[in-house]
């Protein structure tokens, strides 16, 4: 037997200075509805999520609630599980940048960047904002309203003075222009490719990598008045969780590099610069590709808890349903470019893409078998013209859609899906087979068979996106669970003429709001 190819992805290991809200639903729902696609594609896939809970921004949150920091840390990391739960995340790990593992994988890379040569001491004096973590030259600050110096996000900033270790990041600037040259495809979209390529080509100064004035993180080894600075340590999970320092284990060998590491545009830098850097000289691959996508206002506006509009993934998935989050999510923005979270969009999605096209046609082709055809899939007639036109349509979405996922273009995947399903929808009209029930049942029989192998492949392939609805389709048609993967589409998982019908049931409600049921 060949060894299945590998598949690793992984989502930012997110703050927990915050509990999770509608941004970090998103990239992970991004990621999950990619691993979820390559499973059912036959890749042996590495999912990885977790928290980033080293840093000063951490010790001052658990500070300000009176807690001790890793108390804290065990609260909050628990409501992005419980978000994994209610998500349907499907997520093979979920590290925790306190676990011992990772301290040993960032002990051991701080190791190899030392013995190599890239890191040294000094003293650093300079702009550092606590909320980005993020160090910042004069030259980027703006002025606040009171004359505060303010980083390019907005976000506060101090002066900082100590004895520091650096990373020679200046000595790479070569190595990383010629990986975004030879390998185009690394960091996309390609507008976050030029962006820092645009910030390497302005000339890198070396990186201040550790702190002495406070004490949440992993100790530097061998001067443990130093605390690593905390995005080196939070890169460094993707390598932890992958087997590292452990490289020639069988994880580590099947999983590295990375195919990709799903970000926001916000830390494109920290990914598309700094960590390709940082592995370069230590001798390790970077990831195959860094995805920036877009950011999510709220009904126009930035989402801020000042502005008290953060969008609780929690409460959306009870309002709407879960797999209408997901699919809304997915849909409504390109992958890549911001999108504006509103309710009537969702309204919108919820009703038209999914109880009026796809649970109209599997509602009325199934009800009409069961009613008419005794509850059996029909035997069938010759087929016409048209009957193949939809029946090739349904044939041939998986491979279009598996072009459009290697590239990340979720909503253009749910596009040609829906497409078909538009298509069927008219031809289902255009056939009206229930002007056929006296008339001609034969035909009348052939076309709700065609129709609802059409519903039996939809419903195969949005298993991704909507892993919940596409069960409850399958059930429907008595698709037995092994045979609903990717395998089952086209001719290999034609429907059976005289399998026995559940009474349909509709999968995809219409949204009614409380007010108006
Ligand atoms: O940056 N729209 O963690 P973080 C879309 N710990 N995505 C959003 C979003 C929005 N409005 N808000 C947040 C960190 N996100 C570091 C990462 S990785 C080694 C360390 C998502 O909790 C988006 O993916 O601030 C963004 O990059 C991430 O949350 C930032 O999460």
């Amino acid at each position: 037997m060949t060894a299945k190819k590998a598949f690793y992805i992984t989502t930012p290991i997110y703050y927990v200075n915050d509990i999770p809200h509608i941004g970090h639903a998103y990239t992970t729902l991004a990621c999950d509805v990619m691993a979820r696609f390559k499973r059912m594609d036959g890749f042996d896939v590495m999912f990885l999520t977790g928290t980033d809970e080293h840093g000063q921004k951490v010790e001052k949150s658990a500070a300000a609630k009176g807690k001790d920091p890793l108390e804290f840390c065990d609260e909050v990391s628990m409501r992005f599980r419980e978000l994994a739960k209610v998500m349907n995340f499907s997520n093979d790990d979920f590290i925790r940048t306190t676990e011992e593992r990772h301290k040993i994988a960032c002990q051991a890379l701080w190791r190899k960047l030392e013995d190599s040569g890239n890191i040294y001491l000094d003293k650093y004096s300079g702009w550092y904002s606590v909320r980005d973590e993020a160090y910042y030259a004069e030259n980027e600050l703006t002025q606040g309203k009171g004359g505060e110096k303010l980083a390019p996000t907005g976000a506060p900033v101090e002066w900082v003075e100590e004895e520091s270790y650096f990373f020679k990041l200046s000595a790479w600037e070569d190595k990383l222009l010629e990986w975004y040259e030879k390998l185009p495809e690394t960091v996309l979209p390609k507008s976050r490719k030029n962006e820092v390529k645009s910030f390497v080509e302005g000339g890198l100064r070396d990186l201040s990598v550790s702190r002495t004035s406070f004490s949440w993180g992993v100790p530097v080894p061998g001067n443990d008045k130093h605390i690593m600075y905390v995005w080196i340590d939070a890169l460094t999970n993707y390598l932890t969780a992958a087997g590292y320092p452990d490289v020639d284990c069988e994880k580590f060998q099947k999983f590295w590099p990375a195919d990709i590491h799903m970000v926001g545009k916000d830390i494109v830098r920290f990914h598309g610069v700094y960590w390709p850097a940082f592995l370069m000289a230590a001798g390790i691959e970077p990831p195959k590709r860094v995805f920036a996508h877009g950011w999510w206002t709220n009904e126009g506006q930035k989402i801020s808890k000042s502005l008290g509009n953060v969008i609780d993934p929690f409460e959306i998935v009870e309002e709407f349903g879960l797999d209408q989050v997901r699919y809304f999510l997915m849909r409504e923005v390109p992958f890549g470019n911001d999108g504006d979270f509103s309710h009537t969009a969702m309204i919108n999605r919820i009703n038209s893409d999914l109880a009026n096209d796809l649970g109209n046609l599997a509602q009325r082709s199934l009800s009409m078998i069961f009613k008419n055809c005794n509850g059996q899939i029909p035997e069938t007639g010759v087929f016409t013209p048209e009957d193949e036109k939809i029946l090739a349509q349904v044939d041939g979405l998986l491979s279009q859609v598996r072009e459009l996922m290697d590239r990340q273009s979720i909503n253009k995947s749910l596009e040609v899906i829906w497409k078909v399903v538009s298509d069927c929808n008219v031809y289902f009209a255009g056939q009206a087979p229930w002007a056929l029930k006296t008339t001609d049942p034969q035909r009348m029989g052939t076309v709700l068979y065609i129709t609802a192998e059409v519903v039996r492949q939809i419903g195969i392939l949005i298993s991704f996106i909507m892993p919940e609805s596409s069960a409850k389709l399958l059930d429907q048609i008595n698709i037995a669970t092994d045979q609903r993967g990717f395998s089952q589409l086209g001719t290999p998982g034609r429907l059976v003429s005289g399998t026995v019908l559940d009474k349909p049931e509709g999968v995809f409600p219409r949204y009614i709001k409380a007010d108006d049921k």
